[in-house]
């Protein structure tokens, strides 16, 4: 998969995406990366890429030109054009695996006030949010996402690991788990979990699971019913 960012802060994206899985599947040439910077495409001599609203109010926005210039260049047929905003849909897991199975990706991540209300009519097949919160800027929704969508890509992942995201327990929240030494600091480790028992401890972690959920998620409990 390809995946292009158009951003106006292209150094914020050196580091996160340079370590550990996504590194490695980049190099295998799994997902291809490349960050753009929105400034290279205003051509005015002070490089500009955002505006005054008009009607007025607070702050500046996201100008058309240089973002239709940068997508007409980066994007081809199958290219799936995402927004980066508090207005989005919310980002989750199901939309991470519908990513993973699209063609390839162009993250627009906004600034400002937010974008031209034409670059969401003419330019976007979605726009997403990571989250109720406000940011500073959509560099850091658009590595979640990027994150998200890359560790699902077919041979990202060790076989161990993937076929972990299919188990029994995916929906609900972790069950506690515990490694030596069997008692710390007077602590003990529950006493099933050292009996051998396999299905006893099956079914301990299976509850254990569906009351940490009830309690603390009780929403995810009831999108699995
Ligand atoms: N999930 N931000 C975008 C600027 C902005 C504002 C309005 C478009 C419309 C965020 C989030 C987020 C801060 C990124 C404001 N762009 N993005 N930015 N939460 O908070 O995605």
């Amino acid at each position: 998969m390809k995946i292009d960012v158009l951003t106006l802060f292209a150094g914020m994206f050196a580091g996160p995406l340079d370590e550990s899985i996504i590194r490695r599947a980049r190099d295998a040439g799994l997902l291809k990366l490349a960050i753009h910077n929105l400034r290279d495409y205003a051509h005015d001599r002070h490089k500009t890429v955002d505006d005054k609203p008009f009607g007025g109010g607070p702050g500046m926005l996201l100008k058309p030109e240089p973002i239709f210039e940068a997508v007409e260049k980066l994007a081809g047929e199958k290219t799936r054009v995402i927004l980066l905003s508090p207005s989005g849909r919310k980002f989750n897991q199901s939309i991470a695996r519908e990513l993973a199975e699209a063609g390839d990706l162009l993250l627009i991540t906004g600034h400002y006030e937010g974008f031209d209300e034409r670059i969401r009519q003419e330019l976007a097949d979605d726009e997403l949010s990571i989250g109720d919160y406000v940011l500073t800027n959509g560099a850091l929704p658009a590595m979640v996402v990027i994150d998200a969508v890359t560790r699902l890509l077919p041979g990202v992942l060790g076989d161990d690991q993937s076929s972990q995201e299919e188990s029994f327990s995916e929906g609900l929240l972790e069950y506690p788990q515990y490694t030596r030494p069997a008692e710390f600091r007077g602590m003990k480790v529950p006493e099933v979990l050292l009996s051998g028992n396999h299905a006893e401890i099956a079914r301990w972690r299976a509850e254990q699971a569906r009351v940490r959920t009830q309690e603390r998620r009780p929403d995810l409990i009831r999108k699995t019913e």
